[in-house]
């Protein structure tokens, strides 16, 4: 297997970048997917990845395949990115999320486009690549079953670039809950699919540094399954964040284990205050989540806890009731976002339907711009909304009585305060 150059074949992947940003990209996390991509990519294949947040883009260099990644926010970058190249005559292959749900819209700047996980056709479509015969589309399978068989994903690719670690994994893959606002379940399958625990592990242990973060959709989706993989974490001296809901609280065995195994914070999604969403519909707990927020933050977990604004039963009341709310259940952080449809869920769907989109300017759905009509207040409202809720939630008095509840005191602070330094007073 050689180039048309008669060397080794080489393959650049890159991660465009919406906008540069300054010191903060030191805090940044790298690529996951192009990790994995990479791990997938058989010798003798040389792989260079370029992180547009960090670096530029080779443009004139010698490649022969150009991968490039996108989540909808950054699919005006990547095809723009994909055009260059490809008026250079370098072919390019598209592929995430955006890629798989708008597939059509990726081909018009793609040689190929990749449907789902690369793992399942990335060998077959190297070699058609190489072979002359790269086909427009390769559709991996909607993955089925409870097991996750993936390479450890590839460190070595981001040597000489700063993050605030390089030692990121999943355990498992998909989500049984299907959110109307998420896209999980509809592309990485209706059930979560787990790693052998041995193989986690072994990956944790080949680990040099202690920071470690885990991109699953939901970690603890399934206490059962995730159970083995903390228990073997707890004397490796790691400490690691990731995110999941709330539901792991309900046995406090669970929460005890979850600390020891170096947990030191958890990024959950309770979404919204209101009807259907309140209280999180993903638990059907009989525990409040101020009970639940408790427990894990009594555990020394920081618990950061995100809230969407603008669904359907959202009035004008929803961001005072919010704020109140967050009040009395004090997580360690609180996050807010704008809903925002993304392609391929039911919610986009839906507002495409009733005529409720106000455009389809991929670049602005980043959850900080309303890109819909929403039902029960004007776009403006809900973006004002959105930026009073944010700046009333890190006010100093705020902050000082969120850290007062609960323990790591001084480590909730210096977050929270992290936090207000981005958040800008409402116009
Ligand atoms: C972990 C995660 C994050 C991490 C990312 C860490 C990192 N740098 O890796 C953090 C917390 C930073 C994050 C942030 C955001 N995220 Co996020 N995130 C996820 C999550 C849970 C997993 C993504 C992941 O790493 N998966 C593991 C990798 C291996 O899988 P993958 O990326 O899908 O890649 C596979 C395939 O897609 C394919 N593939 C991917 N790229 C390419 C490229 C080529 C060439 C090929 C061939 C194949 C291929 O092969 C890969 C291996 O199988 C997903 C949910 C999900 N299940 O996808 C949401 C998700 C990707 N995030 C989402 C969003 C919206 C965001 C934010 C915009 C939210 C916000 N405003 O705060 C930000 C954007 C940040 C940014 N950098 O610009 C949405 C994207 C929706 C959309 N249509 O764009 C998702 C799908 C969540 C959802 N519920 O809908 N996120």
């Amino acid at each position: 297997m050689s180039s048309p150059s008669g060397s080794n074949p080489r393959l650049l992947l890159v991660y465009p970048a919406t906008h540069k940003l300054g010191w903060v990209k030191r805090f940044q996390l790298p690529p996951l997917s192009l990790k994995q991509v990479a791990a997938a990519t058989p010798p003798p294949w040389e792989v260079v990845l370029v992180d547009e947040v960090h670096e530029d883009i080779p443009f004139d260099s010698r490649f022969d395949l150009v991968g490039i990644t996108a989540m909808t926010h950054q699919a005006l970058r990547a095809y723009e990115i994909a055009d260059r190249f490809r008026a250079r005559g370098v072919p390019v292959v598209l592929g995430g999320i955006h890629p798989t749900v708008l597939p059509d819209e990726a081909a018009l700047h793609a040689d190929a486009v990749v449907v789902g996980e690369a793992e399942p056709v990335w060998e077959e479509l190297l070699d058609d690549l190489l072979a002359g015969r790269l086909a427009p589309l390769y559709r991996a399978p909607i993955p089925e079953g409870d097991r996750l068989s993936i390479p450890w994903g590839r460190r070595d690719i981001l040597a000489g670039k700063t993050y605030l670690t390089t030692q990121t994994l999943q355990a498992s893959r998909g989500c049984p809950y299907d959110c109307p606002f998420c896209i999980t379940t509809n592309y990485f399958g209706r059930s979560f699919r787990y790693r052998d625990p041995e193989d986690v592990l072994a990956e944790l242990r080949s680990y040099e540094g202690k920071l470690t973060v885990f991109l699953d959709d939901n970690i603890l989706g399934d206490p059962l399954r995730a159970r083995p993989i903390l228990e073997g974490m707890a004397g490796m001296n790691i400490r690691w964040g990731g995110q999941g809901n709330l539901r792991f609280a309900e046995d406090p065995e669970m929460v005890k284990l979850v600390a020891r195994s170096g947990c030191i914070g958890i990024f959950v999604g309770i979404e919204s205050v209101t009807g259907a969403h309140a209280n999180h519909p993903k638990t059907g707990s009989r525990y409040t989540p101020v009970e639940l927020v408790k427990r894990v933050r009594d555990a020394g977990i920081v618990l950061e806890a995100s809230m969407v604004f603008g669904f359907d039963d959202h009035d004008e009341g929803v961001f005072e009731q919010t704020v109140r709310f967050l009040e009395e259940c004090a997580p360690s952080l609180p996050t807010f976002h704008i809903l925002t449809p993304y392609p391929g869920t039911a919610l986009f769907s839906q507002f495409d339907r009733e005529g409720r989109l106000l455009h389809k300017e991929w670049n602005r759905y980043d959850h900080g711009t309303v890109v819909f009509r929403p039902k029960r207040m004007t776009p403006e409202r809900l973006y004002r909304g959105w930026q009073e809720a944010r700046w009333e939630a890190y006010r100093l008095p705020a902050i000082a009585r969120r850290v007062m509840q609960g323990k790591g005191k001084g480590v909730n602070l210096m977050y929270n305060l992290l936090r207000r330094g981005g958040i800008e007073r409402p116009d």
